[in-house]
């Protein structure tokens, strides 16, 4: 998958391609990287980029033709890939959009500046508008960097052992169970027996319970129109089972269940 971002702070990029799996990704030739400085599109000695809004207002806006002459640009570098703009105004990002976007050549990502860009800029150019968050940044940048971080890591051979995206929190719309690793007792507590015990159906059971439970008590959301499997409705029913029991329990002596009141 090809990479080209669009920004007047290409540099922010150099420290993000050299490392981790990012780098990796780029020296394996699983996703190709680079940056086209808006500002050697600019005209004028001084290269401006930026220029006061028609109908006033506060701070600047990003000017149209140097964006266009850098858009066409990466067009002629990558004709197949898809220009993205990210702005607040776009689609929230999610791994759901994630792995749509793998399906594709590669991205050419719009960073903004300053206000935003001319409008006319989205209208003539953009394909998608994509957000990662309802805030508003001081610039693109980190916003692009989020969305190649979170699709490379998608592409096959990316990742160390394929395994590891397809059980990401989101992949099953579930949050991810809990992960332990050495020493057995830290702080006094120990690793979970059933991780210890090498009965991997067990261990997968219980890992799929750790995601259920923690996915009910940080992220209802999620829950909600989600289809289950018939070992997820089983888990789901023996709660419902466990806490039937208890309220039972407590009404049997005398208890509101709710309240605690005698
Ligand atoms: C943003 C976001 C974001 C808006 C004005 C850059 C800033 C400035 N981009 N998701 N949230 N962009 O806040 O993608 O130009």
């Amino acid at each position: 998958m090809d990479f080209i971002v669009l920004t007047i702070f290409p540099e922010m990029f150099n420290q993000f391609w050299e490392h981790g799996i990012i780098r990796r990704a780029i020296s394996k030739n699983i996703i190709s990287a680079a940056t086209i400085d808006i500002r050697a599109f600019a005209q004028g000695k001084h290269r401006v980029t930026d220029d006061r809004p028609f109908g006033g207002g506060s701070g600047m806006v990003m000017k149209p033709e140097p964006l266009a002459g850098a858009i066409r640009a990466a067009e002629e570098q990558a004709p197949l890939s898809k220009k993205i703009l990210l702005t607040p105004q776009g689609r929230v990002f999610d791994q759901k959009l994630a792995y749509e976007l793998t399906g594709g050549e590669g991205l050419i990502l719009v960073c903004g500046r300053y206000e935003g860009i001319d409008e006319r800029i989205s209208y003539d150019y953009i394909d998608y508008e994509i957000s990662i968050g309802d805030y508003v940044l001081t610039g693109g940048e980190l916003a692009a960097m989020i969305v190649i971080d979170a699709l490379t890591r998608l592409i096959p051979g990316a990742l160390g052992n394929e395994e590891s995206a397809e059980k990401d929190s989101f992949s099953n719309n579930l949050l991810e169970h809990a992960h332990y690793t050495r020493p057995r007792t830290f702080n006094g507590s120990d690793v979970p027996g059933v991780l210890l015990s090498g009965n991997h159906k067990e261990i997968e059971k219980w890992r799929l319970e750790a995601s259920l439970i923690r996915t009910f008590l940080k992220r209802q959301d999620l829950m909600k129109n989600r289809a289950y499997s018939q070992q997820e409705t089983e888990i789901l029913k023996k709660w419902c089972r466990d806490i039937e029991k208890i309220i039972q329990a407590q009404s049997s002596c005398g208890t509101d269940p709710l309240s605690g009141n005698q």
